[in-house]
């Protein structure tokens, strides 16, 4: 299932071509293919974990979603043994472009619940169904937070409950009451460990056309289109990190360059003559080569109010939200930015007035070189890293629904 977040939702030349029009600064475009992509997801694949400790009933689950008992062909492998085997994906029929896939139990034999989550590769799938059976248990809880830890959702079924319409029979109890119950303990179970309650269904996988299975199936046809939205705003850092992978590293190369240089200026030693003002001229070389460094970079990653306006006229929002995030930004990391100039400025400044008498001609030059390089390394690729959160946050204000 190891694909490039990319990938899940573009062709390989809707990416090429995406990236390509990045690397020309044409982001307006950029936003604008990957909105028009946010509104019609019907072909993006979703992939649903089917989780839950061992036994819980999840195969037999996915089989009956699927219409299938256990013995047909092409059901998940279903019984009393626990089934050791990996992530198996099922098409699920009734919905195009679903994969449910049937996960070894939470609890299997010698897993701790962090490198099972590991195993399985927790992260890679888009939504969840924990399987419980009989009672709330500690993984489901885990489960839960992890899930929603990465902004993602889950369902909360409630199997085998032909055994409790069993026993309830027996107690001679009303089973319309049980169901009420059930449901209540689960959604205080929920609201015990903090989790805010998901949808939840008492299912029985032997009785397909009873109980909550056929109104699961209408939920999940119900929710897909916003599961998916969900998804894709999820996905954007990551998706714009591989939009932008190719100038990002040409502009890295070149701030690595600054650096050296900057780092080169400064090991030359600062008593090297009394008659010219060697200390200014290294302060301003150093200060200058960075700040040159830093201009250059925001020329290349400029975002202006008058494209902030253009863009919300395509994509009918009003420029005040798009001016609003990106003023917010700023606000966020201008502070950093200015610390971090005036401590390299001051850090330099030491550099040439303070080891003028006190060090050899080669520790000035160790030292001259360390604090430029570091100074200069600093500030740009900080000005680089949060340039590309910048246009991250952009893009994800530009495709929101709010
Ligand atoms: N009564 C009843 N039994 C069920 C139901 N669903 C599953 N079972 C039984 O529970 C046992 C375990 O079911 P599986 O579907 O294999 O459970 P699993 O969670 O996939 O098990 P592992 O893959 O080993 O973790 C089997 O004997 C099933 O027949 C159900 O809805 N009602
Ligand atoms: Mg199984």
């Amino acid at each position: 299932m190891a694909q490039s977040t990319l990938s899940k939702f573009f062709t390989p030349q809707e990416s090429r071509n995406l990236q390509c029009l990045y690397n020309t600064g044409d982001l307006e475009t950029v936003i604008l293919q990957m909105k028009s992509k946010s509104d019609n997801l019907t072909n993006m694949q979703l992939n649903i974990a089917v989780m839950g400790d061992v036994g819980s009933g999840k195969s037999t689950f996915i089989n009956a979603m699927r219409g299938l008992r256990s013995d047909d062909q092409g059901a998940a492998p279903t019984g009393n043994e626990e089934t050791r085997i990996g992530p198996t994906g099922y098409p699920y029929q009734d919905l195009p472009n679903v994969q449910l896939w049937d996960l070894p139990g939470t609890n299997s034999v010698g897993f701790e619940l962090n490198h099972y989550l590991k195993k399985v590769n927790f992260e890679s799938y888009d939504f969840f169904i924990i399987i419980s059976q009989a009672r709330f248990r500690e993984n489901d809880a885990k489960l839960a937070k992890k899930i929603r830890e990465q902004g993602k959702e889950f369902y909360y079924v409630r199997a085998k409950i032909d055994n409790d319409a069993r026993s309830l029979g027996r107690q001679g109890a009303d089973l319309n009451e049980g169901w009420v119950r059930i449901r209540r303990d689960c959604i205080s179970n929920f609201q015990s460990v903090e989790v805010t309650p998901p949808a939840i269904f008492l299912i029985s996988s032997f009785d397909q056309e009873e109980y909550d299975l056929p109104e699961l199936k209408n939920t999940l046809a119900r929710d897909l289109c916003s599961i998916k939205s969900n998804i894709f705003m999820l996905s954007i850092p990551k998706i714009m990190t591989e939009i932008t992978e190719s100038k990002t590293r040409m502009l890295k190369k070149r701030v690595w360059m600054l650096d050296i240089l900057a780092g080169a200026i400064g090991t030359v030693p600062v008593s090297v003559s009394e008659s010219v003002p060697v200390p200014v001229l290294l302060f301003t070389a150093c200060v200058g080569l960075t700040i040159a460094g830093w201009m250059y970079l925001r020329k290349q990653l400029r975002i202006s109010n008058t494209f902030l306006q253009r863009l919300a006229s395509k994509i009918y929002k009003p420029s005040s939200s798009l001016k609003a995030e990106m003023n917010r930004q700023l606000t966020r990391k201008l502070p950093s930015t200015v610390i971090h100039i005036l401590l390299g400025i001051t850090l330099i400044a030491c550099m040439i007035t303070g080891t003028r008498r006190s060090f050899t001609l080669i520790i000035q030059s160790i030292f001259g070189a360390v604090s430029s390089f570091a100074f200069a390394y600093k500030l740009l690729n900080d000005s680089l890293r949060q340039r590309l959160e910048t246009v991250q946050q952009l893009v994800k204000c530009a495709l929101s629904r709010e």
